[in-house]
């Protein structure tokens, strides 16, 4: 099949106004809107009031899918279990496979308790404790992996968490078993066929069935993402993923096939996604777009990957390996391959990217499925503040301090001239109480 040559931006990092023409590249806006924001208001209002009834008419209304009680939206154990049964044995293979590998990554994030004493007797420490319940959010429809189902929900089991509550929404009823099958692998405890903001508020604020979580993780559209919003505070949220990112910085010697099917395998994800390549080699960028040009016919997905790689994507030349790590730190891109000789020696100058691959062979998507590390990475250039999704973020510290009487005597001098100088009468005698009189 004949298609039209990809039109891909090429910018050449030495242009005088290079700086604008990188800013124009990676401006991103997550949309808000204000008929959302007033619908995503009364579907929350609507499930605090109305409970479970609220959610049997929502999912008739926005999933066409009718049923006589809340009971049939949750998915019973046979169920689940028949869906296990009817996925093909190479699929429930690779899921078993890759829990595997994801859960011993993510056993190498567990933080311990710890505690100290200081000279005068005082312990002090940290405990982790992790969340009791966490409600984890899998969008119906293309967006629908069962590979998210392990990113989230094997670290939040590790952290030890004890009850993971799944909701998913199934259009007109029809579930997807590999979903339901990456549930039960991953030790998810109870699955309702909810969706939308209506499905946000249930796991916020509990209904008779749906029990209330401490937590929201997963990503959704635009009305899930405008629920989370509004909900925060009751609960605690993961960040709020923007579209999917690939950077390769590659020295030219990689073949350009490769490298072309990994800016393809993130801008296949949706229309807004972006891929970008910095090379110092412009016959490779020729080459590259070359293979570009030549596989897209070959893509199932091709409308996607050519809409993502014409509007938000570009191939940019720069003068040397150097200045692609400067650039690199800039985007602080959620995906980056580093498809060169020494990417460890590279690696050093890198300090912000989500997740990195080091290395010709390591193709960004098998860090999407099996490698283990997780693939709920921070997008939109926010890996200059924040990290991959991990155990970390389903456990909670508490300080501890334990007092000694010579302790609480020495401190006591201290807390208690602060709090004078508060005018806090109350906390001051509070600690001279305890001071020891010699
Ligand atoms: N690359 C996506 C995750 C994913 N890829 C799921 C395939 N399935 C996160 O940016
Ligand atoms: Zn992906």
């Amino acid at each position: 099949m004949k298609m039209n040559n990809l039109d891909i931006k090429r910018l050449n990092s030495s242009d005088t106004d290079f700086s604008q023409q990188l800013e124009q590249l990676l401006a991103w806006e997550s949309v808000s809107d204000h008929a959302v924001h007033g619908a995503v208001v009364d579907i929350i209002e609507r499930v605090r009031r109305q409970g479970d009834q609220a959610l049997v008419e929502l999912t008739a209304t926005f999933d066409r899918y009718s049923v006589d009680s809340f009971s049939e939206l949750a998915v019973s154990a046979e169920r689940i279990a028949q869906a296990l049964a009817n996925i093909d044995a190479d699929k429930r293979q690779a899921l078993e496979k890759a829990a595997e590998r994801v859960r011993s990554y993510h056993q190498h994030q567990q933080q311990d308790s710890w505690q100290y004493t200081e000279a005068d007797g005082t312990v002090l420490g940290q405990k982790i404790s992790p969340l009791d319940r966490v409600g984890l959010y899998v969008p119906g429809g293309k967006a629908s992996y069962p590979s998210s189902v392990l990113m989230n929900a094997i670290p939040a089991k590790v952290a030890g968490v004890q009850e993971i509550i799944m909701v998913v929404p199934s259009p007109d009823g029809e579930l997807n078993d590999m979903v339901l099958a990456a549930a039960a692998i991953a030790g998810v405890d109870t699955v309702f066929t909810i969706g939308g903001a209506q499905a946000i508020a249930a796991l916020a604020y509990g209904t008779e069935t749906v029990p209330k979580v401490d937590k929201i993780v997963g990503p959704g559209n635009i009305y899930v993402a405008t629920a989370k919003r509004q909900v925060f505070g009751q609960v605690g949220l993961d960040m709020i993923a923007g579209p999917s990112e690939i950077l390769v910085v590659c020295d030219g010697k990689t073949d350009p096939d490769w490298i072309a099917m990994d800016l393809f395998s993130q801008a296949e994800h949706d229309e807004d996604a972006q891929a970008i390549l910095l090379s110092d080699s412009v016959e490779f960028l020729d080459a590259v777009q070359q293979s570009m040009d030549k596989l897209l016919p070959t893509m199932e997905r091709s409308d996607i990957i050519r809409a993502a790689i014409e509007d938000r994507s570009a191939l940019i030349l720069v003068p040397s390996m150097q200045a692609a790590t400067e650039i690199t730190n800039i985007i602080a891109p959620e995906h980056l391959e580093l498809s060169v000789e020494d990417p460890e020696a590279m690696l050093a100058e890198i300090r912000h990217a989500g997740a990195i691959f080091m290395g010709r062979y390591t193709a960004e998507a098998l860090g999407d499925y099996c490698a283990g590390p997780n693939h709920v990475l921070p997008t939109s250039g926010t890996a200059r503040f924040s990290s991959p999704l991990g155990v970390y973020d389903f456990q909670k510290r508490s300080s501890l301090i334990m007092c000694s009487a010579q302790g609480a005597s020495e401190l006591g001098k201290t807390a208690s001239v602060l709090a004078r100088g508060e005018s806090l009468t109350a906390h001051a005698r509070s600690a001279e109480y305890r001071i020891k009189l010699q």
